[in-house]
């Protein structure tokens, strides 16, 4: 092993605002709020306030299934948080979620509207909710949630600690990387190995576990997150590109992760999403089209 200076820690840490890592003007050590913003509100029922990253592509694309399903109730407004500029600690954000991260939900078709924080609980809350992409067998539900906690439990060890270490430290250091990529290889075998055997996580049915676990490990292996599916052999778990595959090409899939997205191409960016249509006239391209038009007429 690459040899490192050892850090002795102090009897107290302090933080170091400035540690040079790519989150360093985000990342602090107490909750709250830092600024007083109140959140926008639309005509849904559903207000989202998110960004696309895997996080919170979890929900749009449960909303976007929910609605390709026909469930009217699970239109929703969807808001841009820019975590990159410090909106999650808005007092409007806090409000919704203490934990100042996104995805946050408030459902306000209730008669008091109701917050709901942490991707995999707001999974669970629409499918509940909806009665949708959740097992109603006994055995299959209890799989399901398994796989759902799974989730929640496993992505802090590819992004917080694979993704943070390989991609976005400001030093290489090969301990910590190596610990994370022996431990993200050992959780695509854990789904390579099921997968072998199931359609999907839990069973033969789509459900909220695979919304969950595509995002993550999908971005991974497709080369999507952390330019690291060459150092991680990613080809190796055949069952797990054929599962990706399969999720790729639904079109509430499709649309679900354009929704907040502010990265990539233009015509895959849909800023905010507030109705069905948008995906067809408010991408990035189209509004720089419209722009120009508006420009050359003026
Ligand atoms: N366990 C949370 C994690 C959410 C999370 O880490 N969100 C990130 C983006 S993917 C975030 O908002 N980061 C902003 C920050 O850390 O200040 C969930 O699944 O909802």
């Amino acid at each position: 092993m690459a040899e490192i200076d050892e850090y002795i820690p102090p009897r107290v840490w302090k933080w170091d605002k400035d540690n040079g890592g790519t989150f360093a003007n985000i990342n602090r050590p107490i909750a709250g709020a830092t600024q007083e913003k109140e959140l926008p509100i639309g005509k849904h029922p559903l207000q989202l306030y998110s960004l696309a990253t895997p996080n919170g592509v979890k929900v749009t694309i449960m909303l976007e299934e929910l609605l390709a399903l026909g469930h009217e109730g699970a239109e929703y407004d969807a808001w841009l948080i820019n975590i990159g500029e410090g909106e999650q600690f808005g007092s409007g954000f806090v409000d919704v979620n203490p934990n100042s991260k996104i995805p946050a939900l408030m459902d306000r078709s209730l008669a008091e509207p109701m917050r709901v924080f942490e991707s995999g609980a707001i999974l669970l809350y629409l499918a509940e909710k909806f009665s949708a992409f959740l097992p109603t067998d006994f055995r299959k539900r209890t799989e399901c949630l398994s796989w759902l906690f799974w989730q929640m439990g496993s992505a802090p060890y590819l992004g917080g600690g694979f993704g943070h270490f390989y991609k976005y430290a400001p030093v290489k250091y090969e301990y910590p990387i190596n610990r994370f990529a022996m431990e993200v290889k050992r959780q695509l075998d854990v789904l390579d190995r099921h997968l072998a055997e199931n359609q999907f996580m839990a069973g033969d049915e789509y459900s909220i576990a695979d919304m969950a676990i595509w995002p993550w490990y999908g971005a991974v292996v497709e080369n999507k997150a952390y330019d690291a599916a060459e150092f991680l052999d990613t080809h190796i778990y055949t069952n797990v590109k054929r599962w990706i595959a399969d999720i790729d090409i639904r079109p509430a899939v499709k649309r679900g992760r354009m929704v907040n997205r502010s990265f990539g191409k233009p015509e895959e960016q849909l800023l905010e999403r507030h109705d069905a249509e948008d995906f067809e006239t408010k991408t990035q391209d189209k509004l720089a089209t419209d722009n120009q038009g508006k420009n050359g007429a003026g």
